[in-house]
């Protein structure tokens, strides 16, 4: 009888199409990092269909092209199409361990397109289930995460103005300055200026992506420190661990590692090398929702405090993380999905609520959001 229940809910849930999508959404304003600079953000987002007509929405996110990580929407697509859709075609949505093993054997790396796809099959599956997809990953111990906001035109005013307006609107009360697209010293005076700007006690995060070099980063991270800034990401190049580890060991200011872990192995990696004291979580590093979770209890049993991060996702990806992020025993940092408010139109209509500093994820179905169909049609590139 129960097998009979369970095959019966497989056959429903049989994933029947897959399919995909690049959005070119332009940004509220230009956002500058180390290595690129960007006015729009690329995006592939992933349907899927399930037997019973059910359908669920993945997103995979890119920054400057395959510039962050080596993943492009054109490359995503591609292999989605040709090699992880057929894959999958006609499993159970609902064995994520098994599709997720699919998708790994399917293709190597492929991270953020592997991460997309499972996404959407959670947003399906927990539509077809009628449960939210925190419910299916584990069930949530917050409902709602502080979000911080990511300064980085790069031209000082105007980060102090829209730093100001950001905490009148009570939206973003702690800011991450991304560093390293200038030279340090003129990115020392940018930063000066800015902080001496903010209301006394305003947590002010810097992201280096790679810029530096360990003599660098030994000679500015004293200034770093007497400004008050809490939290220092991705100071070195990924193969840098020792360097990255002796900087760690001389800093008042712990280091959070960004791009230099994707695979679980590279983190255990840095933790052993104590090369960061912080992880930033990130689909496009884990390669999935079940992966995230197991990466934040790595650097959780090996002491790391965990950043929910992200990598300028729509509200479709972002919902994703915060799923996640919602059942995560520990999250120290709270999370930076501000992506939704910095592209000029969101792709849901509903599902995530900015308030008082906060983001909120709807306990609706699924992954919680509804698509704005308009603003995907719009945004899909011919
Ligand atoms: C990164 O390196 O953290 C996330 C926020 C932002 O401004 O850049 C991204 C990527
Ligand atoms: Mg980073």
């Amino acid at each position: 009888m129960v097998l009979e229940v369970d095959r019966q809910i497989d056959r429903s849930t049989a994933i029947k199409s897959i399919d995909t999508r690049i959005v070119d959404c332009v940004t509220t304003r230009r956002h500058k990092l180390s290595n690129t600079e960007i006015t729009h953000q690329s995006f592939v987002i992933v349907e899927v269909t399930l037997a019973d007509g059910t359908t669920g929405f993945g997103e995979a996110s890119t920054l400057g092209g395959p510039r962050w990580s080596e993943e492009s929407v054109e490359a995503i697509k591609a292999n989605i199409d040709t090699y992880l859709a057929p894959a999958l075609l006609d499993q159970p949505a609902l064995n994520f361990e098994a599709t997720a093993q699919r998708m790994k054997k399917a293709v190597s790396r492929n991270t953020s397109a592997r991460a997309a796809v499972e996404g959407a099959l959670y947003d399906a599956a927990g539509k077809a289930l009628g449960l939210p997809a925190t419910v299916l990953l584990g069930g949530r111990v917050r409902d709602k995460i502080e979000v911080l906001w990511a300064l980085a035109s790069g031209d000082a005013d105007q980060e102090i103005e829209e730093a100001h307006a950001k905490l009148a609107a009570r939206e973003h009360r702690r800011f991450k300055i991304k560093l390293g697209f200038f030279e340090p010293a003129q990115d020392m005076i940018r930063l000066r200026k800015l902080v001496s700007a903010m209301p006394q006690g305003t947590e002010v995060v810097v992201d280096v992506n790679q810029a530096w070099s360990e003599a660098t980063a030994i000679r500015y991270i004293p200034e770093l420190a007497e400004m008050g800034i809490v939290l220092i990401e991705q100071p070195l190049r990924p193969g840098l661990i020792d360097a990255t580890a002796r900087v760690a060991r001389r800093s008042a200011i712990p280091i959070m590692t960004d791009e230099a872990a994707f695979s679980t192995q590279e983190l255990v990696h840095n933790a052993q090398s104590a090369a960061g004291s912080v992880y930033s979580l990130k689909l496009v590093k884990s390669g999935g929702l079940l992966e995230m979770k197991r990466a934040a209890g790595v650097a959780q049993a090996f002491g790391m405090e965990l950043y929910g991060g992200c990598l300028l996702e729509s509200g479709i990806g972002a919902s994703a993380h915060l799923a996640v992020f919602s059942t995560l025993p520990q999250l120290e940092w709270g999370c930076e999905h501000f992506g939704p408010r910095i592209l000029k139109q969101d792709l849901i209509t509903s599902g995530l609520t900015f308030r008082d500093f906060h983001v909120e994820l709807s306990q609706a179905p699924g992954l919680g959001f509804t698509v704005d169909q308009d603003a995907l049609r719009d945004a899909t590139r011919r």
